[in-house]
């Protein structure tokens, strides 16, 4: 028992930290432990707040980011000084770039050595250093302030457009005594952290009487939308209105992928076609060719909804920007719908249902053409069928043709199921979200990984294993980043910069830790691992071998990769 504790009429930083994190709602912190923070991860434990210990605090934010998606409350990662406040820090920054509310509580050394850089133990100027990465960062120095502190943090978090936010405590923060009554008495939890944001009437008029006039109209679904939670609403609006709809990746199940409405299998065609897009939740950034060029109608007409007014016009003009939350949007909009009539034209859906037959022939034939050794199509086909009959699972996914085939292949028919690189298109978000994810929902995660991919977090079996969850995990084994026939040009007898051991037998490290182990090469092994795994609920990793040759240079986006001169 610390001395503090047996005081009964004195508490001190790290317990109040506690209480505070508790009377908040918190109740789970995602992390990695070491001085100054050991004791706090202790005391949360002991309070009753589950603490998951990571081997990495990347993997640890990534847990906590998803989190925050899932929930709409924000996830906790907490890391040491220096080193473990900048290894979590890339997880902060993709939950910013995101809009995943999430929270980083970091250690920190002597504010008094670090600013006149005397060379502290792990000293760094934190707080500063994640600004530029966070929608906020704050530093409690005093107990008093622990209660202000934390609930700037939390609304900062979920408020508005959601973000990662920074939370510094020093060392000398955590083990400053105070009277136990008094310190007490200044807790509060924040009335309506995340208040509703209430669009104009106008906006709302306006943007109803632009789609009056749209032929061709098109909505584009966001993870802004998913993560709004204001599932039936959407849905709603969408099949009253009869207007097809393009869901980003993270929507993907926002309604089901086999709606008649859908239009992901025809992508381009809506995307250079529709005269009205509306927006709802998407921002017209690289994902969608910033609303312009050779994939857009040059005449499209946009309507944006978007709690953020900065990603009004960011890219391209919007006609109809509403500004607010999606849940009182979606809410305004389905109000307003009676007094507006639409004349949209008769062949816009059936030209679309034409192309996705089409796209949906071509796509069979991929599926169905069984090759030796397997190919992502054969691979997927088996992963798409587990899915369609576990539909309530999690899947999280990275990679390059790993995630590009899989995100098209793979139907989704729930919210919030698909999760995956986002915005940055960032490996390493693996485990974390599928740890995240599991420990959140308690449903079983299937992790769909390309062999690259899951070396950016790999370690983090030792902690799905540790907490016995629900993961299974397959690797897209073809031996490489993108292919695994990359040749060294030089001639000489290093791997090329793409090449990955395509023999690993990745299968073995769950073994270390009492996980099950797979190795399959065939459709009937790989979906036999699956449902194994999916429904035993025990940690499982399946090493799927795949052809070496079959994928492609950076998966769909290889025009984004500059090539020199001379490939031209
Ligand atoms: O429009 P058309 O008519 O063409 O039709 C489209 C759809 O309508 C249709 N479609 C369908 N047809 C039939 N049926 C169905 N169900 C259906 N669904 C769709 O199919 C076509 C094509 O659809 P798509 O793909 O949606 O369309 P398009 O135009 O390609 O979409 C454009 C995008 C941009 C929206 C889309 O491509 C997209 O979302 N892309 C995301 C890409 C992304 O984020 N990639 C990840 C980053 S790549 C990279 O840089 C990697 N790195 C570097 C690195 C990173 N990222 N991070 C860090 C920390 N360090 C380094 C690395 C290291 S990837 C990577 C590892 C790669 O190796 P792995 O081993 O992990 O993976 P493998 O590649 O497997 O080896
Ligand atoms: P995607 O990658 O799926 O296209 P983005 O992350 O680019 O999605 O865009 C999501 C957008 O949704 C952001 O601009 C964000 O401000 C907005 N957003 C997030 N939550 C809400 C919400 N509750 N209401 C309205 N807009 C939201
Ligand atoms: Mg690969």
């Amino acid at each position: 028992m610390s001395p503090v504790e047996e005081n009964v009429s004195l508490t001190d930083g790290m317990h109040l930290l506690v209480k505070a994190l508790k009377l908040n709602g918190i109740d789970k912190i995602y992390g990695v432990v070491g001085i100054p923070v050991t004791d706090l991860a202790r005391e949360a434990q002991k309070q009753g707040i589950r603490y998951i210990g990571f081997r990495h605090e990347q993997s640890a934010g990534n847990a906590a980011a998803i989190t925050g998606f899932l929930t709409k409350k924000p996830g906790i990662c907490l890391t040491v000084s220096a080193p473990g406040f900048l290894n979590g820090l890339i997880s902060l920054a993709n939950a910013t770039v995101n809009g995943f509310p999430m929270i980083q509580i970091s250690g920190s050394s002597d504010r008094s050595i670090i600013d006149l850089q005397q060379g502290d133990y792990e000293e760094l100027d934190q707080m500063n250093i994640a600004k530029p990465f966070a929608k906020a960062s704050y530093r409690i120095n005093k107990p008093e302030d622990i209660a202000i502190g934390v609930a700037r943090t939390i609304r900062a978090a979920v408020s508005g457009k959601p973000g990662g936010v920074y939370l510094d405590v020093t060392a000398n923060l955590l083990q400053t005594a105070i009277d136990k009554i008094a310190a007490e008495k200044t807790l509060f939890s924040p009335e309506d952290p995340a208040p509703s944001f209430i669009p104009s009437r106008d906006s709302i008029q306006k943007a109803l009487s632009l789609l009056s006039k749209a032929k061709k109209p098109l909505i584009i679904l966001g993870k802004g939308a998913a993560y709004a939670q204001t599932d039936e609403n959407i849905k709603t609006f969408i099949e009253k209105t009869g207007i097809p709809f393009l869901p980003m990746s993270m929507a993907k199940g926002l309604l089901p992928d086999d709606h008649i409405q859908s239009a992901a299998a025809a992508r381009s065609f809506v995307l250079k076609n529709a005269d009205t897009v509306i927006l709802l939740g998407a921002r017209l950034n690289w994902l969608l060719s910033h609303g312009k060029g050779s994939h857009w109608n040059p005449n499209v007409k946009f309507i944006q909804l978007d709690i953020d007014p900065k990603e009004i016009d960011s890219n391209h003009f919007i006609a109809g920007p509403i500004v607010g939350d999606i849940a009182s949007s979606m809410n305004s909009l389905l109000e307003e719908l009676p007094n507006y009539s639409f004349n949209f034209d008769s062949n816009w859906n059936s030209s679309i249902e034409d192309i996705k037959k089409t796209n949906e022939v071509k796509m069979n034939e991929k599926l169905n053409l069984s090759s030796n050794p397997l190919n992502y199509y054969n691979a997927l086909k088996v992963v798409k069928e587990v899915l369609d009959a576990h539909r309530d699972i999690y899947l999280v996914n990275e990679g390059a043709n790993t995630l590009d085939d899989t995100r098209n292949v793979v139907n989704m028919y729930y919210p919030r199921r698909r999760l995956d690189c986002g915005t940055w298109g960032v490996m390493g978000i693996g485990m974390g979200f599928a740890i995240g994810a599991a420990v959140t929902s308690g449903k079983p995660v299937l992790a769909i990984e390309g062999d690259s991919a899951f070396g950016f977090s790999g370690m983090e079996i030792s902690t799905i294993c540790e907490y016995n969850l629900p993961v299974t995990i397959v690797v897209f084994n073809n031996g490489g980043i993108y292919r695994g026939d990359g040749l060294n040009l030089s001639g000489g007898s290093d791997p090329s910069p793409t090449t990955l051991m395509e023999t690993a037998r990745y299968d073995k490290l769950i073994e270390a830790f009492g996980g099950v182990p797979y190795n399959v090469s065939t459709g009937e092994e790989l979906k036999k691992a699956i449902v194994a795994g999916i429904t035993s609920l025990k940690p499982t990793l399946i090493n799927c071998i795949i052809d070496p040759k079959a994928g492609t240079e950076s998966g769909h986006i290889t025009s984004l990769n500059p090539k020199h001169l001379s490939d031209k």
